[in-house]
C-alpha cells in the first residue's frame, strides 16, 4: 500500500473516501439504530480494482465518517472466493442482512449470497447456505453478468432485481420473489432495455417507488466502451416496469448509484465518483475513488427526477461570498478555493452562454468551465490544463438541459480537490474530475455576469 500524501491537493477534503486504496460502488447503505452505515467496494491491497471486499464507514450526521475495519471479505474455497461484489442491505425483522454477489477468480461465475450483521454491524457472518441464487435463466444471460442484487419488500414478500443483459437485445433487470430471502423464485424480466438507447449491459439496478411513480436507475455499459447512469420514471404494473420518461442521471464520472430510505423517509442516493487519471497515477497517489455527497431524490410537478445534496452539508459552510445582479464590476471573483459549495442563478435568456470557471490559474490557462448554452440547451463541463495533459481525461462532458418557460438556470456546484459535482435545476447532473497542476489554480470567474441573478459561494470545512 502506498501511503497517501497529506499535501495531495487532489484529495477531496469533505467527500468520504477511505484512508487509502481503491474504492468503488456504494453497497448496502443503511441507517441502523440512528447511524448511517456506508459499505463500499474496497481493495485493501492497493489503489486498483481487484480483490473486492465490502469496506465500512459509519456516520452520525451524513458528513463526518469513521472508517471501520472491512465488513465482508472473500472466503477461500467458497462462492465469493474471487470477490465480494456489490449489493444491498435489508432489515429482516431485526436481522441486518446483506445480499451481495460472490464471484470466482475470473468473475465468470456470479452468484447471490447473504451475510448477517451483529447488532452494531461491526461483525458479519456468511449464510451457511450460500449461494442463495446461482442459476442464470438460460435464455437470458451470458454467464458473466448476473449481479448486484437490489431487494425491496412488498405486501406479499421480498422482491429482488438482478442486473445483466439479454444477448443481442440489451441490458436487463430480472425480477425474483422470495418469502425468506433464502429461496428465490424467478418471475420474469422487470425491464429489458434497448441496447442502442440503454446500453448492452446493466449494472447496479435500483427500483423503488417515488411520489406516485416508480423509478428504475441503471448503470449501463455499452459494448463499444463507455458507461452512463440512466433514470427511468414510470409505472409498476403486473410486476413489470413500464417507463414513461427517461433521462441521464449523471453524464460524467458518477456511477453505480445505490438508493435507500433513511429514518426521515428520505430516498437518498449515493454514488461512486470514478477517477479521470491514469491507473499508474492512481497507484502513485495511493487512493482511487470517492463517494458522492448523498442526495435526496424527489419528483417535480412534471414527474422529472430531481436530486439535491442532503441539506446536512450546509453545516460545513463557513466564509462566503455573495453577489446579486449588477453587483460585480469584474468577472474574476474575489475568492479562491478548492473546497466550495456554489449556488448561482442566471437569466439564461440574457446570454448565449453563461456559467462559471473554477480551479482557474492566475493566467487563465488552466481551468474547468461549467457552462450553459441557451442556443443548444446544453450543460457542459470543459477542462483545460496548463501543463501536461496526457495522463488526464479532458474530453468535454455534458447533456441536454431544457429550461421550462420563464425558468432561470440554477446551478449547484460542489468542488472538492479534484471532484466537481454540478447539477442544473436539480435535474441535470454532470460529475467531473479535474486535477490542477499546481496549488495556484484555485480562482473563480463568471462567464457572462450580465446574465447573473444571484451568486452564493461558501468555503466548506474539511471533515477530518
Ligand atoms: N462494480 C462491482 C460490480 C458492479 C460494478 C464490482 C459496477 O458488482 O457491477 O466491483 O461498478
Amino acid at each position: 500500500m502506498t501511503p497517501t500524501n497529506p499535501q495531495d491537493i487532489h484529495r477531496p477534503t469533505y467527500h468520504f473516501l477511505p484512508a487509502a486504496n481503491w474504492m468503488n460502488d456504494p453497497n448496502g447503505v443503511i441507517q441502523w439504530r440512528g447511524r448511517y452505515h456506508l459499505f463500499f467496494q474496497y481493495n485493501p491491497d492497493g489503489a486498483y480494482h481487484a480483490n473486492m471486499h465490502w469496506g465500512h464507514a459509519v456516520s452520525d450526521d451524513l458528513l463526518h465518517w469513521e472508517e471501520l475495519p472491512v465488513a465482508i471479505a472473500p472466503t477461500p474455497n467458497s462462492p465469493d472466493q474471487g470477490g465480494v461484489f456489490s449489493g444491498c442491505m435489508v432489515d429482516d425483522g431485526g436481522l441486518p442482512t446483506a445480499i451481495y454477489t460472490g464471484v470466482n477468480d475470473d468473475y465468470s461465475r456470479q452468484v447471490q449470497c447473504l451475510a448477517f450483521g451483529n447488532e452494531d454491524l461491526s461483525y458479519w457472518t456468511k449464510h451457511s447456505g450460500n449461494p442463495v441464487l446461482s442459476e442464470i435463466p438460460a435464455h437470458c444471460f451470458q454467464a458473466r453478468d448476473f449481479r448486484d442484487p437490489f431487494v425491496w419488500r412488498e405486501a406479499d414478500g421480498w422482491y429482488m432485481t438482478i442486473s445483466g443483459h439479454i444477448n443481442g437485445v440489451g441490458g436487463a433487470a430480472l425480477l425474483y420473489r422470495s418469502d425468506d430471502l433464502r429461496d428465490w423464485q424467478y418471475l420474469h424480466p422487470l425491464f429489458v432495455g434497448d441496447s442502442a438507447r440503454h446500453g448492452d449491459n446493466f449494472e447496479c439496478v435500483n427500483f423503488f417507488p417515488l411520489g406516485e411513480c416508480w423509478v428504475l436507475i441503471v448503470s449501463s455499459m455499452f459494448d463499444g466502451g463507455g458507461a452512463t447512469v440512466l433514470a427511468l420514471v414510470g409505472r409498476y404494473e403486473n410486476q413489470r416496469f413500464i417507463p414513461e420518461s427517461e433521462t441521464v442521471y449523471d453524464a460524467g464520472y458518477g456511477y453505480a448509484p445505490l438508493t435507500h430510505v433513511d429514518a426521515q423517509s428520505r430516498r437518498l442516493i449515493w454514488a461512486w465518483i470514478r477517477e479521470g487519471r491514469s491507473v499508474s497515477q492512481q497507484k502513485q497517489a495511493g487512493w482511487s475513488g470517492v463517494q458522492a455527497i448523498p442526495r435526496v431524490l424527489s419528483l417535480d410537478s412534471r414527474n422529472r427526477l430531481v436530486s439535491h445534496p442532503a441539506p446536512e452539508i450546509k453545516a460545513l459552510r463557513r466564509d462566503g461570498f455573495r453577489a446579486e445582479a449588477g453587483d460585480l464590476a469584474e468577472d474574476v471573483l474575489p475568492l479562491r478555493g478548492l473546497a466550495l459549495d456554489i449556488e448561482v442563478e442566471f437569466d439564461a435568456s440574457l446570454a448565449d452562454i453563461c456559467g462559471i470557471e473554477l480551479a482557474r490559474s492566475p493566467d487563465g490557462r488552466e481551468k474547468v468551465a461549467i457552462t450553459y448554452d441557451a442556443r443548444t440547451q446544453a450543460l457542459r463541463v470543459t477542462r483545460q490544463y496548463a501543463g501536461e495533459e496526457a495522463e488526464y481525461d479532458n474530453e468535454a462532458q455534458g447533456l441536454a438541459h431544457r429550461l421550462d418557460p420563464g425558468e432561470h438556470l440554477r446551478l449547484r456546484i460542489l468542488l472538492d480537490g479534484s471532484v466537481i459535482e454540478a447539477v442544473a435545476n436539480g435535474r441535470s447532473r454532470v460529475t467531473s474530475r479535474f486535477y490542477v497542476s499546481n496549488s495556484d489554480s484555485q480562482g473563480l470567474r463568471l462567464i457572462n455576469r450580465r446574465a447573473l441573478r444571484s451568486l452564493n459561494i461558501w468555503q466548506l470545512s474539511a471533515i477530518k
